[in-house]
């Protein structure tokens, strides 16, 4: 396509526009750069997709088609208002940390020299996370050089940091998806649970790097939420244990929490059939009880039941069976509840 003209910085904002595509295992890849594709197909991320069958690719699409760049092992596209792509990087040969701060760096490089510095969200997806290397979890590893990457670059790595979520592959490199905008999000947290940055050491030495969730502007006077990867923790405590079907509604009890405290700042309510939900599961054998409690949540008929993308993955915790991730939008309102 042809080049994008440039913006005046007084335009209206193009829209965040986000298309959950169901394709079949033979259907062209759309380009990874995109959005984040599932399933068969080149570029797919390397985590079985339980259902829907076939192949889902969720778009971050702006307007305009963007041509594809590069910086270290990121590649991203951004039409001026929105930037997003992702990083990957074999952790195999310098290790799990070296990789997380080389692709957060990379990232932060990117964000410097764009219109679009501010991180809204983030999705890790890194092999083996449970597993023991070089003496510490590989989750601990991606810890201490995410933490130390976001330090280094001035980003808020505690109050502010942005909506993540980080899951377990079968196998494969360190893959970072993200999404950044020209605008700062308003970080929530969950009233439930301790924020994860603040979590005591005996779960490692640096604390994960993510708010419970990123409420931003989505252009077009639409407001988005992004929450992140959540989990059967109150406190800071993992409950349930061994218990897939109340570690279910405990994560759906944290969502509902956070979805009420974005909605009391949007001024708006983000309503539990409304959004796009991404479900990961520990045991595929668990899928057929985690479905079963998420629908009885939003509704068996309802679109949030019937879009919703169920993955296996491993969870950043040996503990927890299942975590479940979300996004929507509202029409904002004049005025702010
Ligand atoms: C938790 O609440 C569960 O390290 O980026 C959820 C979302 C989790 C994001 C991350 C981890 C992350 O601690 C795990």
């Amino acid at each position: 396509m042809s080049v994008v003209a440039p913006r005046r910085t007084t335009a209206t904002p193009e829209p965040l526009l986000f298309r959950r595509l169901r394709l079949s295992a033979a259907d062209a890849a759309p380009a990874a750069l995109g959005g984040r594709r599932v399933g068969l197909g080149a570029e797919s991320l390397h985590a079985a997709l339980l259902a829907p069958a076939g192949a889902v690719f969720d778009a971050w699409s702006t307007a305009a088609p963007a041509e594809e760049r590069r910086h270290g092992c990121v590649r991203y596209a951004t039409d001026g208002q929105w930037l997003h792509g992702f990083a990957e990087i074999d952790d195999a040969a310098g290790g799990l940390q070296a990789a997380s701060h080389r692709a957060y760096s990379d990232l932060f490089a990117v964000l410097a020299e764009n219109a679009c510095p501010n991180l809204l969200r983030l999705w890790n997806y890194l092999a083996d996370i449970n597993c023991e290397a070089d003496g510490s979890e590989r989750y601990r590893q991606f810890n201490a050089g995410r933490q130390q990457a976001f330090i280094e670059a001035r980003r808020s790595a505690f109050e502010g940091a942005p909506a993540a979520c980080a899951l377990g592959t079968q196998d494969g490199p360190l893959r970072v998806y993200f999404l950044a905008g020209r605008q700062a999000p308003l970080a929530i947290e969950n009233p439930r649970q301790v924020s994860a940055y603040r979590y005591p050491d005996a779960y490692g030495p640096r604390s994960p790097t993510f708010s419970r969730a990123a409420l931003a502007d989505g252009g077009g006077g639409r407001q988005v939420l992004f929450i992140s990867g959540t989990a059967s923790i109150v406190g800071h405590t993992s409950l349930h244990i061994g218990d897939v079907r109340r570690q279910t509604e405990e994560s759906l009890l944290n969502i509902a929490m956070v979805r009420q405290a974005a909605g009391e700042r949007a001024g708006a309510a983000f309503a539990a059939d409304e959004m796009t939900y991404t479900v990961y599961v520990r045991h595929p054998s668990d899928l057929g009880v985690v479905r079963e409690v998420f629908e009885r949540e939003v509704g068996a008929g309802s679109a949030a039941a019937r879009e919703a993308v169920y993955l296996q993955a491993d969870i950043c915790r040996a503990d927890l069976l299942v975590e479940i991730e979300a996004h929507g939008f509202v029409h904002a309102v004049g005025v702010a509840g």
